[in-house]
C-alpha cells in the first residue's frame, strides 16, 4: 500500500527532470501565436498554459490523465482525487486509506458554523462556502510553514497537507451552508464509513441509496475540466502568488459562482422550470421549440448548451441522463431536460450563433438534484464546487511540485494595439 503523498514523493523528482530538459533543450520553440481577436476575445485558444491533470476533447470532452471520463462514472471520487494528482488509479487499499484519511480530517470547526451563522438570510449559498472557505485559511498548513521558511522542494507537501483537509471538510462545508441557510435543523455529523461523496448526502440530511448514489457521480463527473477555465486558471493565478490553497480555491470559486460558468447549473433548472410552469407539465417538441425561441429572440443564452471548447454533447451531461433514465424516466422536470435534448441542439443551429449547439454538464444535473428533494436551485453552484475542488486543489499540488512561477502575462492599452495595428 502506498499513500497519495508516497506516491508523489517518487513520481515528483523525474516530472520536475523531464520539465527541466524540455525547456532546456526547446524553450524557444514557438507554440502559439496571438492574434488581436484573442486578444480581446478571452485568450480563446491562446496556448500557454500547463496543466497535466486533465484535458478536454472537442469532442470526446474531459479526459482524466488519458482516460476518457465515461470509463470512469463507476468510481468513487476519492479514486478520481488519487488519479488526477498522480495519474494511477488507486490499487487495493489505497483508496480506503484516502477515505480514512479524509474521514479523520471531516469535521467543520465552531468558527466556521459561528460565521456561516453570522451572514444574512439573504447570502448566496455560493457566497458563504467562500466566506467559510476564507475563514478555514486560520488552519492553513501551507501559510504556516511559508512563515517558517519552507523551501521551495517542501510547498508540493505542504499545498497537499492543506487540499486533504480542505477536500475532507468540504462536504461538511456545504451541508453546513445548506441546513444553517435554509433552517434545515442542527447539522449532521459526518458518518466516516461512507465514502466522500456518500457522507455529502447524509450531512445533507438525505440518506435515501440512489441520492448517495447520484452525489457520488456527481462528485465524480464535476471533478476537473483542465487549466483554462474560469476557475481553474483563477486559482492557479492566486496559487502562483504563494497564496495558500484556501485563498486559491476561494478565489477560484468565486469565478465557479459566474453564470457563464458554475452558476449556469442554476440558470439551467430555472429555464426548466420555467417550461414546465408554462405548460403545466413536460412540454411536446413543439412547445419547447417555441419556448427556445422566445428565450433567444429576447437576447437571452439558453443556459446548459454550448462550450468555449467542446464542440459535442458534453459525456458528463449523458452520463446524468443515463442516470435519470434509469432512475425516474417520466418525472415531468427530467423529461422537459430530455425533449430539451431532442430539440435544442437543432434551435441553436438555426439560430446560427453558438460554436457549439449541444448540452453542457449544466443541462441535465439540476433536474437530478430537483428530483432528490434538493429543490433551492441557488445551491446547486455548491455542489459543484466541492467536486471542483478536486481539480483546483490537484492542479495546485503539480504546480508547486513544478515549481511554476508567479503568473504575470503583458498587458498593453488599446492605444498600443491600434498603433500595433497600424504599423503591421
Ligand atoms: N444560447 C444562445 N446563444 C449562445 C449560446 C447559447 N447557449 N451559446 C453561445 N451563444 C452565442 C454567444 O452568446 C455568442 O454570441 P455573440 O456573438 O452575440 O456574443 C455566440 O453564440 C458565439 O459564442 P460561442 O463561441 O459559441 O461561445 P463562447 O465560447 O463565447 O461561450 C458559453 C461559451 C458556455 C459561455 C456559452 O455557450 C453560453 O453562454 N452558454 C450558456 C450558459 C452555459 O450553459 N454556461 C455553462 C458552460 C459550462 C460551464 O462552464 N459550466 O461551469
Amino acid at each position: 500500500m502506498a499513500s497519495l503523498k508516497e506516491v508523489l514523493a517518487k513520481q515528483i523528482p523525474d516530472n520536475q527532470a523531464e520539465i527541466k530538459s524540455l525547456v532546456k533543450e526547446h524553450g524557444d520553440k514557438v507554440v502559439s501565436q496571438v492574434t488581436i481577436k484573442q486578444v480581446y476575445g478571452g485568450m480563446r485558444g491562446v496556448k500557454g498554459l500547463v496543466c497535466d491533470t486533465s484535458m478536454v476533447d472537442p469532442i470526446d470532452g474531459l479526459i482524466i490523465r488519458g482516460i476518457p471520463l465515461a470509463d470512469l462514472t463507476d468510481r468513487f471520487a476519492e479514486e478520481i482525487f488519487y488519479c488526477l494528482c498522480t495519474g494511477e488509479l488507486p490499487e487495493g487499499d489505497d483508496v480506503e486509506a484516502l477515505r480514512a484519511d479524509f474521514a479523520s480530517r471531516a469535521a467543520l470547526p465552531d468558527f466556521v458554523v459561528d460565521v456561516l451563522k453570522a451572514m444574512p438570510k439573504t447570502a448566496h449559498p455560493m457566497a458563504m462556502l467562500i466566506t467559510g472557505i476564507a475563514a478555514l485559511e486560520d488552519i492553513s498548513y501551507f501559510r504556516k510553514r511559508y512563515d517558517e521558511g519552507m523551501t521551495r522542494d517542501e510547498m508540493w507537501e505542504a499545498a497537499l497537507e492543506d487540499s486533504l483537509t480542505l477536500l475532507a471538510k468540504l462536504p461538511a462545508l456545504a451541508s453546513a451552508v445548506y441546513r444553517i441557510k435554509y433552517d434545515k435543523g442542527d447539522l449532521i455529523d459526518p458518518d466516516p464509513s461512507l465514502n466522500w461523496g456518500a457522507n455529502f448526502a447524509h450531512m445533507l440530511g438525505n440518506d435515501d441509496p440512489d441520492f448517495y448514489d447520484l452525489m457520488r457521480l456527481y462528485m465524480v463527473l464535476h471533478c476537473d475540466h483542465e487549466g483554462g477555465n474560469v476557475s481553474a486558471f483563477t486559482a492557479h493565478v492566486v496559487g502562483s502568488a504563494l497564496s495558500d490553497p484556501y485563498y486559491a480555491v476561494a478565489a477560484g470559486l468565486s469565478g465557479l459562482a459566474g453564470p457563464l460558468h458554475g452558476l449556469a447549473n442554476q440558470e439551467c433548472l430555472k429555464f426548466i422550470h420555467g417550461i414546465v410552469e408554462r405548460y403545466d407539465g413536460a412540454p411536446t417538441e413543439e412547445q419547447m421549440k417555441d419556448y427556445a425561441w422566445e428565450v433567444l429572440n429576447s437576447g437571452r443564452v439558453v443556459p446548459g448548451y454550448g462550450h468555449a471548447v467542446l464542440r459535442a454533447t458534453d459525456p458528463r451531461f449523458t452520463a446524468f441522463h443515463a442516470f435519470g433514465e434509469a432512475h425516474f424516466p417520466d418525472d415531468p422536470v427530467f423529461k422537459t431536460v430530455s425533449t430539451a435534448f431532442k430539440v435544442i441542439p437543432d434551435v441553436l443551429k438555426e439560430h446560427g450563433k453558438a460554436a457549439n449547439p449541444y448540452p453542457n454538464v449544466d443541462a441535465g444535473s439540476g433536474a437530478l438534484l430537483y428530483y432528490y428533494g434538493i429543490t433551492e436551485m441557488e445551491f446547486y453552484t455548491v455542489f459543484f464546487s466541492v467536486s471542483r475542488a478536486m481539480g483546483l486543489l490537484s492542479q495546485l499540488i503539480l504546480s508547486r511540485a513544478m515549481w511554476e512561477p508567479i503568473t504575470r502575462p503583458k498587458s498593453h492599452t488599446t492605444d498600443w494595439y491600434k498603433d500595433f495595428a497600424a504599423n503591421e
